[in-house]
């Protein structure tokens, strides 16, 4: 049997990391588990997590590290026999610990994008809500505007793309994101990639997962787009 892939992508709020994960779970064929996918459905379905986590992603503010892990690791869990692609989580220190207490990851992605490249996506962002899909105007428009492409239905814009909002969400990043990245590259599993452009970091994290999923992991290296 193949050997099980487990790799996660780290970035402040806009820098990708949903994109870039729907592209390698397509190419890599990845199950794909975005934390805050997974958050939204908890809360459309209005479940009493739902209700609780909804007080704080309406206020840009981090879920507490024991309801994450409550919600998240269950679902990992199920994946066990599966190769997987976490977004989103984990973003603490104390999320990490939990995560290595359930497996050990082969791979960390960490994308580095200018805050002004952040703000310019992120105030141009339309999402549809059910599916967690994701349209940016200039990037990836919908065919039609204001429409999913694949349901027809109404996209919408987040309260936390704006700007004020986006600040914060970008302090908190910065503040627990350090030790996490810190624990990873001691772990020699980070790749971190730096740029403005997707496009243009894509094929080197391609190259990479094309190297680390058909060769056992050996080595870890930084990597820095032009
Ligand atoms: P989320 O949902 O994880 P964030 O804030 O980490 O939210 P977000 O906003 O989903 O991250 P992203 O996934 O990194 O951003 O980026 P993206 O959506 O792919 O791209 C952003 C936009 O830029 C899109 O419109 C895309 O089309 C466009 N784009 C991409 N590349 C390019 C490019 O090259 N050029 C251009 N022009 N555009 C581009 O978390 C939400 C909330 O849930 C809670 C928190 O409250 C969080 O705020 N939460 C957690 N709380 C605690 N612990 C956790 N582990 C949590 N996870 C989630
Ligand atoms: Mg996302």
């Amino acid at each position: 049997m193949a050997k099980l892939f487990r790799a996660a992508i780290m970035g402040p709020p806009g820098s990708g990391k949903g994109t870039i994960s729907k592209r390698i779970a397509d190419r890599f064929g990845l199950q794909y588990l975005s934390s805050g996918h997974f958050l939204r459905d908890c809360m459309a379905a209005n479940t009493e997590a739902g209700v609780m986590v909804r007080t704080y992603v309406e206020r840009s503010m981090l879920v507490p590290d024991h309801v994450m892990t409550r919600l998240m690791l269950p679902r990992l869990e199920q994946l066990m026999g599966h190769s997987w692609l976490l977004d989103g989580f984990p973003r603490t220190l104390s999320q990490a610990q939990a995560l290595n207490n359930l497996c050990q990851l082969d791979l960390v992605i960490s994308l580095n994008i200018p805050y002004e490249t952040l703000r310019e996506r992120l105030s141009d962002r339309w999402i549809h809500p059910a599916s967690g899909r994701v349209y940016n105007m200039g990037f990836n428009p919908p065919q039609v505007k204001g429409k999913d492409d694949i349901t027809g239905e109404p996209l919408i814009q987040h309260d936390d793309d704006k700007p004020e909002a986006l600040m914060s969400r970008l302090r908190h990043y910065k503040d627990v994101a350090k030790p996490v990245i810190d624990l990873y590259k001691s772990q020699g599993i980070l790749h971190s990639f730096s740029g403005t452009e997707t496009d243009r970091i894509w094929p080197y994290i391609n190259s990479l997962l094309n190297t680390k999923m058909h060769t056992q992991p050996s080595d870890a290296f930084q990597t820095r787009t032009p």
